[in-house]
């Protein structure tokens, strides 16, 4: 399983309370007040993690606190600060606030660090409210209640280029082929269950880029059929898409009405996805079929921008590549 949506409580630590002490020493009959304040309660923080793959963590445990401050000690001596509650959140993750659903962190960098909530201060020790009008005072208060609320937390990946397609399109074949990533290939639809990212390597360049390769999405997606829409969102940020279709129509489909859906699909799911530099990559081109069928798609669709490719006898790839790395960094 891959989690890539939680909802989590979480809590800051309470302040220590304020101390009542008086100073009591042989030879000096009237010590003063000398209770110091409490600690600070535990702040709760975030911080980008790029070792964490996903949000399981809060899966299994959606409760997280803060440490509570110590309470102060007499000879003025203020209590220890409580520990914070640091929370490795993978790169890519949004967090909304549960009810107005505004999204309040957007942790995108590796060590990027945030404070959610803060932990409540120290109450006051009974020696600052000594005064000249009361030199003896048995006066504290409490620590502050730390800030405490539930969140959702929401991962979406990170990358260039998203592959979109229905099951069985090769979309895991071209993304072993191009990147340092390797998914699973079957020859059965949904071989592909969660979203990975690979790495699209330049060396000549010394820059990469990053593509994410989902689950294969089928008509209805984007009303939560089949895998359904829970993996659009790992192509949203996304700047290209690369849609692929299997021009030799192997399961009986027909690439153009492939096209449509795919489109249709993305559309309904987020109409921001279309205006996304989108380009197909027709795909099985070493099957005999796939000729003519990229030549009826050509006419029938002059407007996309395709690439024929093959997984299987590699044609087309080094295009694909270099295609990428043009849109990308346009
Ligand atoms: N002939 C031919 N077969 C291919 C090509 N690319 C992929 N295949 C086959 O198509 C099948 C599906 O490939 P996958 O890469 O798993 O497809 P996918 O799009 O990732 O599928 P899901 O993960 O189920 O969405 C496998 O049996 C592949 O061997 C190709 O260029 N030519
Ligand atoms: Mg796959």
């Amino acid at each position: 399983m891959f989690y890539d949506e939680v909802r989590v409580s979480l809590k800051a630590g309470k302040g220590g309370d304020g101390c009542m002490s008086f100073r009591r020493e042989k030879y000096i009959p009237f010590g003063g007040p000398d209770g110091g304040n409490g600690g600070k309660g535990g702040d709760v923080l975030i911080r980008g993690d790029e070792n964490v793959g996903d949000l399981r963590t809060f899966h299994f445990k959606p409760g997280w606190k803060a440490q509570t401050g110590e309470g102060g000690k007499g000879k003025k001596m203020v209590g220890r600060s409580g520990k914070d509650c640091l929370l490795k959140l993978p790169l890519g993750s949004l967090v909304i606030n549960e009810i107005t659903g505004e999204v309040l962190a957007e942790i995108t960098v590796h060590g990027q660090e945030q404070i959610l909530l803060q932990g409540g201060g120290g109450g006051r020790g009974n020696s600052t409210f000594k005064s000249s009008i009361n030199q003896a005072p048995r006066q504290t208060t409490e620590g502050k209640a730390g800030e405490e609320h539930d969140f959702k937390f929401i991962l979406k990946t990170i990358a260039d280029i998203g592959l979109v397609g229905f099951p069985n399109a090769g979309k895991s074949s071209l993304t072993r082929l191009i990147t340092t990533a390797t998914p699973k290939i079957g020859s059965y639809p949904f071989t592909t269950l969660n979203p990975s990212v690979g790495i699209v390597d330049y060396p000549d360049l010394f820059d990469q880029l990053k593509l994410a390769d989902i689950p294969g999405i089928i008509d209805g997606a984007s009303e939560n059929r089949g895998l359904g829409i829970r993996f659009l969102k790992h192509i949203e940020r996304c700047s290209v898409l690369l849609l692929i279709l299997d021009m030799a129509g192997i399961d009986g489909r027909s690439p153009v009405d492939d096209y449509d859906q795919l489109i249709h699909e993305l559309g309904n799911y987020k109409k921001d996805l279309l205006s996304k530099k989108i380009f197909v990559a027709a795909n099985k081109m070493d099957e005999p079929e796939a000729t003519e069928n990229l030549k009826t798609f050509k006419r029938l669709k002059p407007e996309v921008r395709i690439q024929p490719i093959s997984c299987l006898t590699e044609e087309g790839l080094e295009e694909l590549k270099n295609l990428f790395y043009k849109e990308c960094k346009a």
